[in-house]
């Protein structure tokens, strides 16, 4: 029985693979160009697990008496061991090191001819444990900064240039893209772009401290009037809250300690050390993409941001009785 579950355990992988977040279900140039390499390999991981399997059931059902078995030290087999151990190995590895050299040479961003690579649209940069995201395409005038949400027009490659503020972070949509390394005072680049409109889901890939598993990012691809209609928002400056609930809960941002770390532009607010909150009602999610954006998980976030990611570099704040934390969290919910 347990030799049957084993011998399944392969396929139980690959039936688990087909999440979101998943290299087998390409929905981008970039990531259809790798897929066809990852199933070189898993196949023939598979093969070679199937005859290593074999080679082990062979002797196991071969029952006999020890008088039938030469002595292990009498010599000879090393041919197999060379063969198994060093011959084919090195052929596997060589194979798909030089096939992975072929294809990375083979993507865009390493064509020195290709003047638009070198022009990102778009700078993300990772922090413990979030993503900045200037927008940089246009005159100055046209550009402007958000946070872990990052929208892209479908069907259109868009460059991207990737670095970090503190430690090493990669940048990885496995649907869009493969994953590229950001590393302080080292830019990279790659170039994005998904065939249809939808979300998808990405995460840190280079473990980089306490909260990089709830270092989390969404790509929106859109549609070209979408798109530009979003980006005509973003640049709008912080929406002027009507209500007097909203009112009430610009004063609690402004005064409180929110705006020592978080911008929203067009007030007071210039903190530069935390994601740029001026269109934070409009994001599908807080804390880097793993907790949804609702009044429940607002409120617990900003008194309890340390019990949602332990360690991230938001304090918890739990100065204002429940009115102002309502009125905050009504102040942040407009801002679209
Ligand atoms: C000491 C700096 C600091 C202060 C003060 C602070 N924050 Fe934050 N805030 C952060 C950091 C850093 C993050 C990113 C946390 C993460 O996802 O790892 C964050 C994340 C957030 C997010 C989620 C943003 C997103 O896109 O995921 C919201 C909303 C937020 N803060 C609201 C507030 C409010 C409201 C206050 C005031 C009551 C406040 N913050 C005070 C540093 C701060
Ligand atoms: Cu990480």
């Amino acid at each position: 029985m347990m030799r049957r579950i084993a011998l399944l355990s392969p396929l139980l992988l690959l039936s688990g693979c087909a999440t979101e977040q998943s290299i087998w279900n390409a929905r981008g140039p970039g990531a259809a160009r790798i897929a066809p390499l990852m199933w070189w390999i898993v196949v023939l991981f598979l093969v070679v697990t199937l005859i290593m399997w074999i080679l082990l059931v062979i002797p196991i059902r071969r029952r006999g008496s020890l008088d039938e078995h030469a002595p292990i030290d009498i010599g000879g087999g090393q041919g197999w061991v060379a063969l198994g151990g060093l011959l084919i190995p090195l052929a596997v590895l060589t194979a798909f090191f030089v096939a992975g050299l072929i294809l990375m040479e083979r993507f865009p961003i390493h064509d020195p001819n290709n003047s638009a690579v070198l022009k990102p649209d778009i700078l993300v940069i990772g922090h413990q444990w979030w993503w900045e995201v200037h927008y940089l395409d246009g005159p100055p005038d046209q550009r402007f900064v958000t946070a872990n949400e990052i929208h892209i027009p479908a069907g259109q490659a868009v460059t991207m240039e990737l670095e970090s503020e503190d430690v090493n972070h990669a940048f990885w949509v496995p649907t869009l893209q493969g994953k590229i390394d950001m590393i302080p005072g080292h830019p990279n680049f790659m170039r994005i772009e998904a065939n249809q409109p939808g979300d998808y889901v990405g995460q840190c890939a280079e473990y980089c401290g306490v909260q990089h598993a709830h270092m989390r990012l969404l790509v929106v691809a859109q549609s070209a009037a979408a798109y530009k209609d979003w980006t005509e928002q973003m640049l709008q400056p912080g929406h002027t809250p009507t209500t007097p609930e909203a009112i009430a809960g610009e004063q609690v941002f402004l005064t409180g300690k929110c705006s020592t770390c978080h911008e929203v532009r067009g007030t007071p607010a210039r903190g530069h050390v935390a994601p740029d909150l001026t269109h934070i009602g409009s994001r599908q999610y807080i804390g880097a993409d793993s907790f949804p954006n609702n009044t429940a998980y607002l409120e617990a976030w900003v008194t309890h941001a340390q019990s949602f990611k332990p360690g991230c570099l938001m304090p918890n704040i739990t100065d204002f009785n429940g009115v102002q934390l309502r009125d905050l969290v009504t102040y942040l919910q407009q801002l679209r």
